[in-house]
């Protein structure tokens, strides 16, 4: 008959054994994230400093995230130090040069429970797809601090580190550029946006288009989303002013020739936009021509840098 006590000790035991090997690691929740994109980052702590509540978390946020905007947690104070960046970054068009390096969240987390930390980031174009970009972070509890702050060096095992920082891979660019796509005699090639400001109303497009067929064709129009219509421009002087103007009857594509729908020149005008676009982004739109009919497209939103003059925007 077992006594009481070794009883206790068998559980205490299989306790041990099981939470043991229940040293989970620090991590992120969505363990992905594309360039040029806004991440949501979902620190999971799952457990104090041997046995001790966890009192602090500290996220130090690498070179090349910017835009970090933490999400504030009930019962936790929140603080952040901002800094200069090693270099300045593109963002929806607007240069960046600092911003928040560190999240502190202070309160009071027991080594019996989880909890998570949010803060919102956008990946620059500064890393490469494949690559992982590791955030150190480190909890501090009344007794000592779990610092998770190990990267893997190169051809390293990341699995074998202790303490490894957790990190977040980049994957390929959502937004390469589609290869030529044809419909009927049309080849269309590279359409593209420019991200807008603010409060903007129009946007406009560009893409160059083929015809490879023996009969002329007319883009005379297409959609695009947030926008109430879409029109086709050209720039004219008018009494040495440059405008621009609808083109009546559409943008004509000789057999043969190939259009290129550009800046300061014939493009598509993007009409009460609803929402900015911004730099990127990849949206789907359609064109319409007159014979070939309806071509889903995708523009990739380019940086607004070197954008002509607001003028050319007044219609
Ligand atoms: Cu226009």
């Amino acid at each position: 008959m077992l006594s009481s006590r070794i009883r206790g000790a068998l559980v205490a035991a299989a306790f041990t054994a099981i939470s043991a090997p229940a040293f989970a690691h620090v991590s992120f929740e969505t363990a992905q994230a594309t360039p040029n994109s806004t991440y949501k980052a979902i620190l999971r702590i799952p457990h104090g400093c041997d046995g001790q509540p966890t009192l602090k978390v500290r996220v130090r946020i690498p070179e090349g995230v910017v835009a970090v905007k933490p999400m504030p947690k009930a019962g936790w104070k929140l603080e952040t130090t901002k800094g200069a960046y090693v270099r300045a970054y593109q963002v929806h068009g607007e240069t960046v040069s600092e911003g928040i390096t560190d999240i502190v969240w202070t309160g009071s987390l027991d080594d019996a429970f989880y909890d998570e930390f949010v803060f919102q980031a956008r990946f620059t174009d500064a890393f490469q797809p494949g690559a992982t970009v590791y955030f150190p972070v480190v909890q501090e509890c009344e007794k000592g601090t779990e610092e998770w702050v190990q990267v893997p060096a190169a051809g390293e095992d990341p699995h074998k580190l202790a303490m490894p920082a957790p990190g977040v891979k980049i994957a390929a660019a959502a937004n390469a550029a589609p290869a030529a796509q044809k419909i009927g005699a049309l080849t269309i090639e590279q359409p593209w946006s420019r991200a807008t400001p603010a409060g903007a109303k129009v946007g406009g497009g560009y893409v160059r288009i083929t015809n490879t067929g023996t009969e002329t064709d007319r883009l005379i129009g297409g959609s695009f989303p947030n926008a109430s219509r879409v029109e086709v421009h050209e720039m004219k002087l008018e009494n040495d002013v440059m405008r621009m103007k609808q083109v009546a009857g559409g943008l004509e594509i000789k057999p043969g020739a190939t259009v290129e729908l550009k800046p300061g020149s014939y493009h598509l005008m993007f009409m009460d936009l609803k929402t900015p676009l911004a730099e990127g982004q990849s949206v789907k739109g359609t064109l319409v021509f007159e014979k070939a009919g309806t071509v889903n497209v995708e523009y990739t939103v380019r940086g607004m840098g070197g954008a002509p003059a607001a003028a050319e925007h007044k219609h």
